[in-house]
């Protein structure tokens, strides 16, 4: 949609993935969406502007292919991921799904823009967890080594805390490598986690939101704090609570892409983006949430669960943010009025809130206690 009114001509393929997973394990949005045939319909009557559709699957590469041969895009946004990682630890099933999808989808998009339209940029969406929490500074992509008197410039080094995020890693290797062997054109975007409800074109549009989770397994740490203020819920902190990241508002997610793709990196380049608002560990977005939720008479608490998840629950996190900014990017950050819109937002749907989804399921050493 953010395409559409600047007037490019744009196409969606979707597979349902994450309609299907949610289904299968119940876990639905807090609001249900229309399919995509339906989202086109209204983005017309609503903007006057056609976007085209197909429905399938990117892991069939002839599909794909075709798609790419008949549009020939010269901009690709590949969003085609499992993209959770507690999803990701569950158990073998779900771990070789969110291998297989994330790996096979990106390599078949790296072939059928070899063949059909190699002048295409790519871009990928990545993630910031992909560099892990290191004790050094975290750097946009690429690190400066000096080694034994000698210098070079290679990838910053990753390690990912979920197979989810070891996924990210091996698509930024498998990006990298046809890009230095064949000169593919690629922005890889390393998000942080993403909280908030709309953007520009579906501010008035409810139908054309984008899925608002909440529950343990897709919903992101700021928008599970909201609906478990407005549920009467103490908020769900995983651990000691200092674990750091770096977040932006679904509105930013946006406004980057356009202008990654407004602004392509030079043929054959792998440029890398870190795109996050603010720093925060969880304990200060708990904060944050209570007092915005105090804000409009809610009285939240605030719960130390055990951590379910292996990671570091204090550690040093300072990654560098520069090149976005560069580019013009405006953030929005994440303010008192920010939060009592979202609590708004989920309180006009507190109905529908399942308070049976909040609680954590997945273990990440649930797969070793079933060895
Ligand atoms: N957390 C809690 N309580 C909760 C949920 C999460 O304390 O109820 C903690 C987690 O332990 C973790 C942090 O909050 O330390 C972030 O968790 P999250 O579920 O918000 O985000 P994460 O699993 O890291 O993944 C999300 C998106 C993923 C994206 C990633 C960016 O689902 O697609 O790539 O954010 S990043 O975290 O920078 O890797």
């Amino acid at each position: 949609m953010a395409f559409s009114r600047r007037g490019n001509e744009v196409m969606v393929v979707d597979n349902y993935l994450h309609r299907r997973l949610a289904l299968k394990h119940k876990m639905p949005p807090l609001v249900a969406l229309p399919e995509l045939p339906e989202r086109c319909q209204i983005w017309k009557s609503v903007s006057g502007y056609e976007i085209s559709h197909a429905i399938g699957d990117i892991q069939d590469f002839e599909f794909l292919e075709g798609i790419v041969a008949d549009f020939k895009p010269d901009t690709i946004i590949h969003y085609a991921q499992q993209r959770s990682a507690p999803f990701s630890m569950k158990g073998i099933e779900e771990a070789r799904l969110t291998l297989m999808n994330n790996i096979t989808t990106t390599f078949n998009l790296i072939w059928a823009v070899m063949r059909h339209a190699p002048k295409a940029h790519i871009i990928k969406l990545g993630t910031l967890g992909e560099y892990g929490t290191p004790n050094i500074d975290i750097e946009e992509g690429w690190i400066d080594i000096e080694h034994k008197g000698r210098k070079d410039r290679m990838l910053y080094p990753r390690q990912g805390g979920s197979l989810y995020h070891t996924t990210k890693i091996h698509d930024t290797d498998l990006l990298w490598f046809y890009v230095r062997t064949y000169g593919l054109t690629v922005t890889d975007i390393m998000q942080g986690p993403v909280y908030g409800v709309v953007t520009d074109e579906t501010e008035n549009h409810p139908d054309l939101l984008t899925a608002f989770d909440y529950d343990d397994i897709y919903g992101t740490v700021v928008n599970r704090f909201v609906v478990q203020a407005v549920a009467g819920i103490p908020l769900t902190v995983y651990g000691k609570g200092g674990q750091t990241r770096g977040f932006l508002n679904i509105r930013d997610t946006m406004q980057a892409i356009v202008l990654v793709a407004e602004n392509r990196p030079k043929t054959g380049e792998m440029r890398i983006l870190n795109q996050f608002t603010e720093q925060f560990n969880i304990s200060e977005i708990a904060d944050k949430v209570c007092k915005a939720a105090l804000s409009l008479g809610i009285e939240a608490k605030v719960a130390h669960l055990e951590n379910p998840r292996l990671e570091l629950e204090e550690h040093y996190y300072k990654a560098a943010v520069n090149k976005l900014a560069e580019l013009g990017l405006k953030p929005t950050m994440l303010t008192e009025k920010v939060l009592r819109e979202m609590l708004e937002y989920v309180k006009e749907h507190q109905h529908k809130i399942d308070k049976t989804l909040i609680m954590p399921r997945v273990r990440w050493s649930h797969a070793l206690q079933h060895a």
